[in-house]
């Protein structure tokens, strides 16, 4: 049996049920990214929220800090086979952003949206109900620019491509609609524990 990355610090039998099928454990923490890293100044930041085309809130770097900040500590699943335990971040709950705008989740779907013009589907239940976050700090610290800071999306049960770095927005919409990836052959839904890697698995 050959179980890559496996460093003895956990129990084998725990780290095999952490694991989904086809996924090793890394310690390292690899930049996957499909084009250069913009470098995205916080006076130039800024979030908003779109149903449909409508944009009906934004927040600046300042306001957007001052929403309420939850911690998750989560395993993450990257489609190119590289899962990390117990990643922690810091960030803006997906829920907190909705009901600072005063709405509830108004769609069926979501597309995120990002400063380097990569896009990324959810369901909107899949981002509700403490399951994900605008991310600001990672392990304590501000996100680095290659893992997307100053701010990222994080979608912790989904793989990873699922997480938009560089986020700028999310916006609520009608259909199912792929995204950056999704329309290069990944998943539609992409959960790690069905595999659900490419378009047809
Ligand atoms: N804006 C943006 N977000 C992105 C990507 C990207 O190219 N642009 N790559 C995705 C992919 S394929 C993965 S696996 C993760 C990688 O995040 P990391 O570089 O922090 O490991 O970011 C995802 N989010
Ligand atoms: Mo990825």
């Amino acid at each position: 049996m050959v179980t890559r990355g496996f460093g003895g610090r956990r129990p084998p039998r725990e780290q095999a049920e952490r694991l989904p099928p086809g996924q090793y454990l890394t310690e390292d923490f690899p930049v996957l990214s499909a084009g250069p890293t913009p470098q995205v100044r916080l006076e130039d930041w800024s979030f908003t929220l779109k149903v449909g085309p409508k944009p009906v809130a934004e927040w600046d770097w300042e306001a957007f800090n001052r929403l309420p900040i939850s911690r998750m500590t989560r395993d993450i699943h990257c489609v190119t086979a590289w899962s990390k335990f117990d990643t922690s971040w810091e960030g803006v709950l997906v829920d907190d952003i909705l009901a600072e705008a005063g709405i509830e989740a108004p769609k069926p779907y979501t597309l995120a949206h990002c400063f380097d013009g990569y896009t990324t589907n959810v369901p909107t239940a899949d981002l509700v109900g403490g399951k994900a976050m605008v991310a600001i700090r990672f392990e304590g610290e501000p996100i680095s620019p290659d893992h997307g800071g100053p701010a990222r999306l994080l979608v912790p049960h989904l793989y990873f491509w699922k997480s938009a770095k560089w986020i700028d927005g999310l916006q609520f919409i009608d259909q199912d609609t792929a995204g950056f990836w999704e329309l290069r052959g990944y998943h539609l839904y992409g959960d790690p524990w069905r595999e659900q890697r490419y378009t047809d698995d």
